[in-house]
């Protein structure tokens, strides 16, 4: 599979579906045959905007430098009652989980949910009538053909519902990144600062003849649900993993804090979100003596929750902690 870094799980692309072909006004012209009958052709069909299921893309990223897809209008009819071909559809590959909205009236135009499935989201305009069929007893020279009707356009929203299996949720500077650099191919940039990661990493990760999808989140900061820091927009990224991955740094003064003021930033900005599985981790338990770390393991319990505890430098525990992981896609 192949995934972007680039990360887009939203974008307004406009669409729009071909004008159907005129019908055409013609006449027979034969030698020696003095009044010929009307033989104009009908117009081709505009060609339709059609959504297809790719499971091989994961996100929008082939949407980015594009933007307008347009299909092509019918041809006209001609003589000879010939008919004008059709105008050539446009096919726009989305990853499953797509939904798709018009902006204009915030309809649901298409919900994608399996491979190859494929929905006609703007029919082409018909093609009109050619004069051949206007013929009547009363009328043996009609000068009228119908003109092709147009297609429609529209700007449309299409937007990922779910980014991935797993979605790392942490502060900044716990070690997100790392972990991901560690248990997948992707090449996240690591630094001891915070906001280092700035939008979604993608990465696959291979565990016992299981894979699946994990993103690095840009970290989290009190208040992230009003705004702060880089506030609410990646709150709607951690709402489209299946499960979360809470990091919690082991050298933060009290870890169990930071993991209540996490819980409770994710609550404030949707509720739902916290009906969501998840796992907790300490990361970064190289940098703390034992005695803190079950300090750490007993607050922990208190409150109810089975910790992780890892380092993605040492790679302890890092196993168990996808075993887990494992479990619940699973
Ligand atoms: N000692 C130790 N340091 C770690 C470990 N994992 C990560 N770090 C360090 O912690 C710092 C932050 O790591 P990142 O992976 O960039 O953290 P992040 O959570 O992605 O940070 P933001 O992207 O800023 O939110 C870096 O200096 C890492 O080298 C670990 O297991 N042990
Ligand atoms: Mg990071």
């Amino acid at each position: 599979m192949s995934l972007s870094s680039n990360f887009i799980d939203r974008i307004e692309i406009f669409i729009k579906s071909g004008h159907g072909g005129a019908g055409s006004i013609h006449f027979r012209r034969e030698k020696f045959i003095q009044k010929g009958g009307p033989d104009g052709g009908d117009g081709g069909k505009g060609g339709d905007v059609i959504f297809i299921g790719n499971k091989n893309i994961s996100t929008l990223y082939h949407l980015y430098h594009k933007r307008h897809f347009m299909a092509h209008d019918g041809e006209n009819g001609g003589e000879k009652n010939s008919s004008g071909s059709n105008g050539s559809d446009i096919v726009i590959d989305l990853p499953i989980g797509t939904i798709v909205t018009s902006k204009t009236t915030g309809k649901i135009l298409a919900q994608i949910s399996r491979h190859n499935e494929r929905i006609v989201v703007m029919q082409g305009g018909k093609g009109g009538l050619g004069n051949s069929h206007f013929k009547s007893p009363t009328n043996q020279t009609p000068r009228y053909a119908q003109p092709g009707l147009p297609g429609g356009e529209d700007y449309v929203i299409v937007e990922l519902q779910l980014l991935a299996d797993v979605g790392l949720v942490g502060f900044p500077n716990v070690g997100k990144s790392t972990l991901l650099s560690v248990v997948s191919h992707a090449k996240p940039v690591v630094a001891d600062y915070a906001f280092t990661t700035l939008s979604p990493q993608l990465g696959v990760v291979g565990h016992k003849n299981n894979s699946f999808i994990m993103v690095d989140l840009p970290g989290i900061i009190e208040g992230a649900s009003s705004g702060k820091g880089l506030g609410l927009q990646f709150l709607r990224h951690i709402e489209k993993c299946r499960v979360l991955l809470f990091l919690i740094d082991a050298s933060s003064r009290i870890p169990v804090d930071d993991y209540q003021v996490l819980k409770s930033e994710l609550l404030k900005y949707n509720k739902s979100i916290i009906g969501k599985n998840f796992v907790v981790a300490i990361s970064r338990i190289d940098l703390i003596d034992h005695d803190l770390l079950q300090q750490i393991k007993k607050d922990f319990k208190k409150i109810g929750i089975d910790i992780i505890t890892i380092s993605s430098h040492q790679n302890r525990n890092i196993e168990l902690l996808l075993d887990r992981i494992v479990n619940i896609l699973y």
